[in-house]
């Protein structure tokens, strides 16, 4: 008997989701990194992204593992511990027609990446950049990471009395165009932040809580599922029209926040917290640190910019990528050389 097979749903590319998926994932069940590997794929798929030109950068960790589960047909590049933001760098300066995706861990960025992460924010390379947030050390099993909360305790009982490094409020100060803070348990805010990600031009840092469950998702951890489905405050909800939607929509003008983005896309920010402007800066940081000091742990777009030229731009970079340029291109002529060479003796 003959069976009616079902015909996938193609993107505006005409892919199927499958050509967006990786590799079976090898990290522990629960993990909070894989629902942040399936947002992307969604996301990616959901943009019509051409899984070949994009470049997966990541660190060391078991979150730096995870550009193997999606997007198998992409570029990939696992760096050296802490050392992401630099290859990132080369390769989105490199190759401008690639959409360039680091993902990070706590711990890759904060402590040891620490240096890395902050020229990385300075500079508004055309990136994002993702720190899948436990609060822990997961590979190296669960030792107290840079994010972890003061007062925050390990199963083994021993208590963090350090005060957090909040990579938002950092990378806000340091110059990132387009920040924002998910929770890997909210699929709907996490798979809207994502695409508005990938219409942005310039730097974005995303920073996902993402629980580990085999060590820091128990009572008296803050990176826990359940600490966090009981304090996550979202501070406005993400609305996303993608550029290729024609879509009207109808809204209360009143209590959106309404940003067009560098491709035509419309991001659409319904305010949660009273008056907050995702563009003011200043308040931006003031608003983290503000909830730092009362312990409440917020989400959704802090801050956006979508003026501020990237580095690539700054640069004058050519449009095509350096490695297919031709030698005539690349390398000064024998005459200009020999000028240049006369010119320093
Ligand atoms: C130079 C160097 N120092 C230390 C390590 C050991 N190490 C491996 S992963 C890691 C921390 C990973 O933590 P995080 O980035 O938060 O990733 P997670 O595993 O929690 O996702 C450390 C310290 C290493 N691999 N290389
Ligand atoms: S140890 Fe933690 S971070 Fe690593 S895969 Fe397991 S749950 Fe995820
Ligand atoms: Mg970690």
């Amino acid at each position: 008997m003959a069976t009616a097979t079902s015909t996938p749903k193609l993107n505006h590319i005409g892919l199927p989701i499958l050509e967006y998926r990786g590799g079976k994932s090898t990290l522990c069940a629960g993990c909070g990194h894989n629902a942040i590997a399936e947002r992307i794929t969604d996301a990616m798929f959901e943009m019509g992204v051409e899984p070949e030109r994009v470049a997966k950068m990541s660190g060391i960790g078991c979150s730096s593992k995870s550009p193997a589960y999606f997007l198998g047909r992409a570029h990939s590049f696992n760096a050296v511990h802490g050392r992401m933001p630099a290859t990132a760098s080369g390769a989105a300066v490199a190759n401008r027609t690639l959409k360039v995706l680091g993902v990070s861990g706590d711990g890759d960025t904060a402590s040891i990446g620490a240096g890395q992460f902050v020229h990385l924010m300075r500079r508004n390379l055309p990136m994002i950049y993702i720190v899948e947030n436990n609060g822990v050390y997961g590979l190296t099993k669960g030792q107290f990471s840079a994010t972890a909360d003061l007062g925050s305790r390990l199963k083994t009982g021993v208590i963090n009395d350090l005060p957090p490094i909040d990579t938002c409020a950092l990378a806000i100060q340091l110059g990132a165009t387009f920040v924002g803070r998910s929770f890997s348990g909210d699929k709907k805010q996490l798979l809207s932040m994502l695409k508005a990600a990938i219409a942005h031009k310039g730097t974005v840092l995303l920073d996902v809580i993402s629980p580990c469950v085999t060590f820091n998702d128990h009572e008296g951890s803050t990176k826990s599922y359940k600490f966090m489905q009981e304090n996550d405050e979202p501070i406005n909800e993400i609305g996303f029209v993608p550029s290729f939607d024609d879509i009207e929509v109808d809204y209360d003008s009143g209590q959106i926040y309404e940003v067009e983005m560098h491709d035509g896309s419309n991001l659409r920010l319904r305010k949660l917290l009273e008056d907050y402007d995702p563009t003011d800066k200043a308040n931006a940081v003031r608003t983290l640190m503000e909830a730092s000091s009362k312990d409440e742990i917020l989400t959704g777009v802090f801050y956006i910019n979508t003026e501020q030229p990237t580095f690539v731009d700054l640069l004058n970079m050519v449009e095509e990528p350096l490695a297919t340029l031709p030698e005539s291109l690349t390398r000064p002529s024998k005459a200009a050389f020999e000028a240049l060479m006369a010119d320093l003796q």
